[in-house]
C-alpha cells in the first residue's frame, strides 16, 4: 500500500456520514426501532431471497413468529449453502463489528448472544460509532396512526436524528388519507378547490413545525409524470412545489419503484421499473429555486440522470439505492458519478431498516468509496498534481455529508 492509499483509506474511514435516508428511529418511539439479530435475518431483501431457497407457501411464513422467520431464513440462506449475497454478507460483518468470534460466525446461537433486541441511546451511539455515521435521517410517515402517537407525545429526538416528511401515503392512498385529515379538522377534498389547496397548505405548515423536516419525500413508479392533471398532479403543482419554494425545502424523489409486483411477498414483493426523467427535467427547467433530491433505482437511468444532474445546479443526486446497493453498482455508479460530477453528489444512503445494517452497508460504501477515489488520485497524481491529505478530507466530506447539508441549507451540530 503506498502513501496515497494509505491516505485515501485512512480519511475514509475516519469521516462521518450523513445517512440521508434511513427506515430506522430515534430509540424513543420505541418499538418502531427495529434491530438485533432476528431483525437482521428477517429483513425484505433476505426474505425474498430465503423464498428462492425454502419455497415455503407464503402465508405459512408469514405466521411464523419473528425469531422463527430468521431460523428459517438463516437455515435457507447460511445454513444449505453459502451466504454469497451482499444482504446475506452483510450479517456477518455485522456481527463481527458488534464483536461475534470469527470461529461463531457460523452459529445462529453465538450471533443472538452477542446482538441485543433492546436499543437504548447507550446501543445506538455504540453502532452509530462502528458504523461512521453522525447523523441519521428518518423516514416519517405523518398519516401513520404509530408513529403518530409518539410525535403527540413530543418525546425529546435523539442526537443525530432528523426526521423526514414522507408523502407516499397521502398521496398513494387519497381518499382513505382525505378522509382521516377531514376528521383531524382540515376541509379538504377529492377536488383541488382554492379551499383544498389552502387547506393542504396549512397541513404542510403543520406537519413542518411539528416534524422539522430536512426535506419531504417522496417514492414513485413509471406512472409519476410532471406535469399532470390528476389530484396527486395538482397537488404537486399547486401545493407542494410552491410550498417547497417558500419553505426552501428540499423535494427527494425516490424514482423507480414498482409496489407489490408479487404481492405474497408483502414488504420483499416490490420491484424496478424506468423513471421518467424527462419530468426531472421539466420540474428543475420550471422551478429552478426549487430543490430536487433525487436517485433512481432502475440501473439503466443512471447515467441519463447523470447527464440531467450536470445541466441543473438545483437537483442533486444520491445514493445508489436497494437493488443497486451492491458491491458491483455502487462501484459502477460512484465511478460515474465521479467521471461526470467530481465531488458534486451525495455517495450513498444505507436505507437500513435494522440498527445493525449500518455497520455493514457503510462498510461497503467506504471500501468502493476508497477505491473509486483513489483511482481518480492516481491519475491527478500522474499529471503531477499532488493529492493533499487536506484536499482528500474535504472531497471526502463533501461526498459523505457536507454536500447534503449544504443542499439543506442548515448544519447541525455535532451530537
Ligand atoms: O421507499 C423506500 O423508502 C424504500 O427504500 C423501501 O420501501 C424499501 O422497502 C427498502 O427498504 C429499500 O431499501
Ligand atoms: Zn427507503
Amino acid at each position: 500500500m503506498d502513501e496515497l492509499e494509505r491516505l485515501t483509506r485512512k480519511v475514509v474511514r475516519e469521516t462521518p456520514a450523513t445517512d440521508i435516508h434511513t427506515h430506522l428511529f430515534s430509540p424513543e418511539f420505541g418499538t418502531l426501532l427495529e434491530s438485533g439479530i432476528d431483525a437482521m435475518l428477517s429483513y425484505h431483501y433476505l426474505i425474498a431471497e430465503s423464498f428462492r431457497v425454502h419455497h415455503m407457501i407464503e402465508e405459512t411464513f408469514w405466521q411464523l413468529s419473528l425469531p422463527q422467520r430468521a431460523e428459517h431464513i438463516w437455515r435457507a440462506l447460511f445454513e444449505s449453502r453459502l451466504p454469497l449475497s451482499e444482504a446475506a454478507t452483510g450479517v456477518l460483518v455485522s456481527a463481527s463489528q458488534i464483536g461475534v468470534p470469527r470461529d461463531a460466525l457460523h452459529r445462529l446461537d453465538a450471533l443472538r448472544q452477542v446482538f441485543t433486541s433492546h436499543a437504548d441511546r447507550e446501543y445506538v451511539r455504540r453502532i452509530m460509532n462502528l458504523a461512521g455515521v453522525q447523523h441519521i435521517v428518518m423516514t416519517n410517515d405523518p398519516l401513520n396512526p404509530i408513529e403518530s402517537s409518539y410525535w403527540n407525545h413530543n418525546a425529546a429526538i435523539m442526537d443525530g436524528f432528523h426526521a423526514s416528511l414522507r408523502l407516499d401515503t397521502l398521496l398513494n392512498q387519497l381518499e382513505d388519507s382525505l378522509f382521516r385529515l377531514r376528521e383531524q379538522g382540515y376541509d379538504v377534498t377529492s377536488k383541488m378547490t382554492a379551499t383544498t389547496v389552502r387547506e393542504l397548505w396549512r397541513l404542510l405548515d403543520d406537519w413542518n413545525t411539528r416534524y422539522l423536516p430536512v426535506y419531504v419525500a417522496l417514492s414513485v413508479s413509471d406512472a409519476f409524470v410532471y406535469p399532470a392533471c390528476d389530484w396527486q398532479g395538482q397537488f404537486v403543482e399547486k401545493v407542494l412545489l410552491p410550498w417547497c419554494q417558500e419553505h426552501r425545502m428540499p423535494w427527494a424523489l425516490m424514482m423507480g419503484v414498482e409496489r407489490g409486483i408479487n404481492p405474497a411477498l408483502r414488504e420483499a414483493g416490490d420491484g424496478v421499473v424506468r423513471a421518467s426523467l424527462a419530468s426531472v427535467v421539466h420540474l428543475c427547467q420550471k422551478w429552478p429555486e426549487n430543490k430536487f433530491l433525487v436517485t433512481a433505482l432502475s440501473r439503466e437511468d443512471q447515467y441519463a440522470l447523470t447527464v440531467v444532474a450536470r445541466k441543473f445546479h438545483n437537483l442533486m443526486l444520491f445514493g445508489a439505492w436497494w437493488f443497486l446497493n451492491t458491491r458491483s453498482f455502487l462501484s459502477e455508479i460512484t465511478r460515474m458519478r465521479l467521471e461526470l460530477l467530481g465531488s458534486t453528489f451525495i455517495v450513498q444512503h444505507s436505507d437500513a431498516r435494522v440498527l445493525e445494517q449500518l455497520i455493514y452497508k457503510w462498510a461497503l460504501t467506504r471500501e468502493v468509496l476508497t477505491q473509486s477515489l483513489l483511482d481518480r488520485y492516481r491519475i491527478l497524481e500522474a499529471q503531477g498534481w499532488s493529492v493533499t491529505e487536506e484536499a482528500i478530507q474535504h472531497d471526502v466530506a463533501l461526498l459523505l455529508t457536507d454536500n447534503f447539508w449544504h443542499f439543506v441549507g442548515s448544519r447541525p451540530a455535532g451530537p
